[in-house]
């Protein structure tokens, strides 16, 4: 089929609003110029144009309940429950100097496990940083995330790659790269073999607000688009990037509307709302399955702590921002809906949250006891044998003096 007869006139998609939203969205930085901290007390959270479905206290609007089986309401809360408990059991981990960095997603987790879940088992996953939930709910253990963080010998990449750069083939979870935007058009490009070859899959790509600044987000909206290809194209759009807040990313009045200038449908979420999060990817997937083509997705959230462990937010930003967040917050929302529907309750939160932190100190248990990477793994996997010039460099390499001085300790 030539690229001409594949293109098919994009529709906006069922969730878009239909009128434009008269003004910009009254994010907490979106007046903002300055990268100075903002001094903006009465800070909240972005509410026009949304898709949103929960209320700030859990409730939801009379028809408007997806009405999702248990079993579903029940996978959602407890995902984003354990994130958040390994977010903050990784942070301290790194504090403690038992990981070298570390990426936290603490008020992002409904964005990720929300739009996750509305996926196929047999779809991809290209991540950015934050989604590493991602990657435990199709199937990676915590042992296997923690020797990823470790970079111990038993992490599958042993240890070449930053923390937070899961990988898991057999879950379609691509591993990321640090390289602001390139997952874009990795995504993109699977998604167009896919529809080549005929395959029944949609590729879920993330990417940040700050990612929208970069070439391959152009390239990959644009191809995404002409060449009708099965992806979802999903901004966490946290308000930050590193220290840029989004007034200084883009003069566009949303990220959402920048699909409408590729010629895709778009919408724009509320990021803190597992159901309209689900909701909205939902309905993206099955246009993508079905020869619908792409979707661009903004989820509106926030990033409640620092872009890594190296950063301190408190020197670019107000700590009322933060605050005015932390109301928002999608874990505390969520369960307030199970709770008024019946599905939770203090015993079983308790209980669940013992269970996982029990899990989680299991794991770092299991993945500490392993060693570092076997000295070899330097110049292994590079060629499809080692050369003699990288065996000779090994030897030279292990030769060197106190060269273990650094044993275990990370290179920041
Ligand atoms: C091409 C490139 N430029 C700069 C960086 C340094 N960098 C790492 S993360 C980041 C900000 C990313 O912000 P965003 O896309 O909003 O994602 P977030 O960290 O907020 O999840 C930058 C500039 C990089 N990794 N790659
Ligand atoms: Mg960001």
């Amino acid at each position: 089929m030539t690229p001409a007869k594949m293109v098919k006139k994009s529709k906006p998609a069922k969730a878009t609003p239909k009128t434009k939203p008269a003004t910009k969205a009254k994010s907490p930085v979106a007046s903002k110029a300055s990268a100075a901290p903002t001094t903006t007390p009465a800070a909240t959270p972005a509410s026009q144009g949304l898709v949103r479905l929960l209320e700030d206290d859990g409730t939801i609007s009379k028809g408007k309940d997806p009405n999702l089986p248990k079993d579903t309401l029940l996978y959602l809360y407890e995902q984003m429950v354990q994130v958040r408990e390994f977010d903050r059991r990784m942070l301290m981990l790194q504090r403690q100097g038992r990981i070298g960095f570390y990426g936290p997603i603490l008020g992002q987790e409904a964005a990720t496990v929300g739009s996750v879940a509305a996926m196929e088992k047999r779809d991809w996953v290209f991540p950015a940083l934050r989604e590493g939930a991602a990657a435990m709910m199709r199937g990676l253990s915590l042992t296997e995330a923690i020797n990823q963080l470790i970079g111990n010998g038993a992490d599958r990449c042993k240890g070449r790659q930053m923390p937070c750069h899961y990988t898991l083939k057999e879950g379609n979870y691509y591993g990321m790269s640090s390289v602001i935007g390139t997952q874009i058009s990795h995504a993109v490009g699977a998604a167009m073999a896919a529809r080549l070859r005929g395959d029944d899959v949609v590729i879920l790509g993330f990417l940040g607000d700050g990612a929208t600044s970069a070439n391959d987000f152009h390239c990959g909206m644009n191809f995404a688009a002409v060449y009708q290809s099965p992806c979802i194209l999903f901004c966490q759009n946290n308000q930050w990037a590193i220290s840029v807040p989004i007034s200084k990313q883009s003069a566009s009045e949303t990220l959402a509307q920048k699909g409408k200038a590729y010629g895709m449908p778009y919408v724009r979420v509320d990021g803190n709302d597992v159901l309209a999060v689900y909701s909205v990817t939902k309905a993206a997937v099955e246009r993508a399955r079905s020869g619908g083509g792409p979707t661009f997705i903004e989820a509106v959230t926030y990033r409640r702590l620092g872009h890594s462990s190296s950063d301190d937010p408190t020197k670019y930003r107000d700590e009322a921002e933060v605050k005015a967040w932390e109301k928002k917050d999608p874990v505390d929302r969520f369960r307030a809906y199970l709770t008024k529907k019946g599905l939770w309750n203090e015993t079983k939160e308790v209980a669940f949250k013992e269970s996982i932190a029990q899990r989680v100190n299991d794991a770092i248990a299991a993945a500490e006891k392993n060693g570092p990477p076997a000295d070899e793994s330097l110049v292994t996997d590079v060629y499809a044998q080692v050369t003699p010039q990288l065996k000779e460099q090994l030897s030279e390499v292990l030769a060197l003096e106190g060269r273990s001085v650094n044993q275990g300790a990370f290179p920041l």
